[in-house]
């Protein structure tokens, strides 16, 4: 049996969390059009009779204008170390930009370190369609061997063994072989998790998260970043769910006029839990609560 742990990375929207559900087939993390969808460190795991993979999907990397930014980059960068493989993830859609050089200097970097492999997979080929995701696969090649001859000897190495998948996480074209290459360079060892178990985050988190994602594919603007969501109460199939957001203004827009856009939320969310799950939302005010220090502890961020 083989096992290892292999962590997705790349800027935010990408997607990444995406790619984490469509390998263990299962909603194991929430997704969006929104950049900074996911803001912890999830994994999910999956379990075969021959190997035992732990995929840990993390926050995009971006350049953060708030403290809860700092903390989820702090997030997505110690995700990167002690891991097998890191998957490097871009768009084919997109142009490579300052951000993804930035994902796959910094792959290379603790690649070359730690000694794991690199491996770029180049997303939304269904939206690019063959000429593009070639031309982007080909690129990635270009920009990987020019950082590494950037950083040095050990980082050439790893660039040389690194591999380019075209994929679409949508879809899920492309994903098997991925996930055969990852597993086919991990080294025996025991299974992490029991089998089974598909994923670490806590039933209360994910209950939260639901919410959110709702709330985010509502929302605009700033009014996404300005969400946390948290359990505050679970008796029985009743669960409270307690939603934050920084100003007066914002509490207004989520609950929407009459009530409708909780009423939305709590609609769809509550279609993805079991059935006869009462849920409860409630919209409260922490101002700022973004750039506070105490408050994003409290919070868990
Ligand atoms: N067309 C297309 N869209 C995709 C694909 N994969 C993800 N998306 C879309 O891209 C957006 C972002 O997806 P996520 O999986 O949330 O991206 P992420 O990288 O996890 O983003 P953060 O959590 O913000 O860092 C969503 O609207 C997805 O539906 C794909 O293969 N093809
Ligand atoms: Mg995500």
């Amino acid at each position: 049996m083989r096992s290892g742990f292999a962590t997705i990375v790349g800027r935010p929207n990408v997607g990444k969390s995406t790619l984490l559900n469509t390998i263990v087939g299962e909603k194991v993390t929430i997704t969006s059009s929104k950049a900074n969808t996911t803001r912890h460190q999830i994994r999910g795991v999956l379990s075969r009779p021959d190997a035992q993979v732990v995929f840990i999907d993390t926050p995009g990397l971006h350049r953060p204008k708030t403290r809860l930014g700092e903390r989820l980059n702090d997030q997505a960068m110690s995700a990167f170390d002690d891991v097998d493989a890191l998957i490097a993830m871009i768009e084919a859609t997109n142009a490579i930009g300052p951000g993804d050089r930035m994902v796959l200097r910094r792959s290379l970097e603790v690649a070359a370190r730690g000694g794991c492999s690199l491996l770029v997979a180049v997303n939304k080929t269904d939206s690019a369609g063959p000429n593009k995701t070639a031309g982007q696969l080909s690129e990635a090649l270009r920009v990987v061997t020019e950082l590494a001859a950037e950083l040095g000897e050990a980082a050439t190495r790893v660039a040389d063994k690194a591999e380019f998948f075209p994929i679409s996480a949508r879809t899920g074209k492309g994903v098997p072989v991925l996930v055969e290459t990852v597993v086919n360079r991990l080294e025996e060892g025991p299974a992490y998790y029991p089998e089974g178990m598909i994923s670490d985050q806590a039933a209360a988190a994910h209950v939260a998260e639901l919410v959110r994602e709702q709330l985010l594919s509502r929302t605009r603007d700033e009014l996404p970043h300005a969400i946390h969501c948290q359990v505050t109460e679970w008796e029985g199939s009743h669960i409270r769910v307690e939603i934050l957001v920084e100003r007066d203004s914002q509490k207004g827009i989520v609950i929407g006029k009459g009530g409708e856009i909780l009423k939305q939320v709590g609609t769809a969310a509550r279609a993805q839990l079991p059935e006869g799950t009462h849920l409860e939302l409630y919209v409260r005010v922490e101002k700022n609560w973004q750039s506070r220090t105490e408050v994003l502890d409290r919070f868990g961020y």
